[in-house]
C-alpha cells in the first residue's frame, strides 16, 4: 500500500510525494514565511531523463573537487558543477556554501543534454527566468550533501530555488532533510523538528521565502541505496 503523502510522527514530517498530486505546498513555519512546493516534470521529460540517464550521468567532472563548508575547505562527497551565470565567490564569506565549490571553469555553458530541463522550468516563469544551474551527481548512497543553507547574495529577491531530481532507479529515492536553524535574536517559528522528503525521479522541489534564513537542507547518506542520482538546482540571478 502507498504511504500517505504526509505523516507527522514525533515532530518529524515525512513527505512521500505522489504524482497524483500535481502540486503541493508545505509550510515550514507558523508565520508561513518559509515554504516549499513540490511539482513534477512532464511525462515526456521524465521519459527523456530515463532514456538519457547514463549520458546525463557521464557528464560529471573527472575530479570531485573541493567545497567550503563551515569555514573549512573539504573534499566534496559527490561531483558537482555550476553552469551559466557565475556568482562571484567571496573568500571573506566563509560560512556559506558557495555554488558548487571553488574550481574555476572557463566554459560555463550548460551541456545540451540538460537544456530541456531549464527550458521546461523557464516556460512557466514570466517576470524572471532561471539563469544558473548547479548539477550534483551522487554515485550511490555513500555520496551526500551536508546540511547547509544556500547563499542568496546576488539572486533576484523573492525568487525560489528549484531542485530537480533524476534517479537511476526510481525504486531508490534519496531523501531531502530540512532542519531549523537556531536564529540569533529571534525565535524560529518552525512547525516541525525536521521535514524529510522523498526525492523521487522527476520531482521538482522549490524552496521559497525565508527557507534559507531559517532552515538548512541536505541529502544525508543512505548506505542501503546502491543506485546513483542527479540533482539540478536552478536559481535566478540579477
Ligand atoms: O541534491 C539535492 O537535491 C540538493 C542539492 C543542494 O542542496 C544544493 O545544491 O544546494
Amino acid at each position: 500500500m502507498e504511504e500517505a503523502f504526509q505523516q507527522l510522527k514525533d515532530g518529524i514530517l515525512y513527505v512521500n510525494p505522489s504524482k497524483e498530486q500535481k502540486s503541493a505546498t508545505i509550510f515550514l513555519s507558523e508565520s508561513k514565511s518559509s515554504w516549499i512546493c513540490i511539482e513534477w516534470l512532464s511525462d515526456d521529460l521524465v521519459a527523456y531523463a530515463t532514456n538519457q540517464y547514463q549520458n546525463l550521468f557521464a557528464i560529471h567532472p573527472v575530479e570531485r573537487g573541493k567545497v567550503v563548508m563551515y569555514s573549512e575547505e573539504v573534499d566534496s562527497p559527490r561531483w558537482h558543477r555550476s553552469y551559466l551565470h557565475q556568482p562571484e565567490r567571496q573568500p571573506s564569506r566563509k560560512t556559506s556554501y558557495m555554488y558548487s565549490g571553488i574550481e574555476h571553469y572557463e566554459d560555463l555553458s550548460l551541456p545540451v543534454l540538460f537544456q530541456k530541463f531549464m527550458d521546461a522550468l523557464n516556460e512557466k516563469e514570466n517576470a524572471n527566468k532561471y539563469n544558473q544551474v548547479i548539477v550534483n551527481w551522487y554515485a550511490n548512497g555513500k555520496d551526500y550533501i551536508a546540511q547547509h543553507s544556500d547563499c542568496q547574495e546576488g539572486m533576484i529577491p523573492n525568487t525560489g530555488i528549484t531542485l530537480v531530481t533524476l534517479c537511476e532507479d526510481e525504486n531508490f529515492p534519496r531523501e531531502l532533510r530540512i532542519t531549523p536553524k537556531n536564529l540569533k535574536n529571534e525565535r524560529n517559528d518552525n512547525l516541525y523538528r525536521h521535514v524529510n522528503i522523498k526525492l523521487k525521479h522527476g520531482c521538482l522541489l522549490t524552496m521559497h521565502g525565508e527557507t534559507q534564513k531559517k532552515f538548512r537542507h541536505g541529502v544525508p547518506k543512505d548506505f542501503n541505496n546502491p543506485t546513483s542520482r542527479i540533482s539540478l538546482t536552478f536559481r535566478m540571478f540579477q
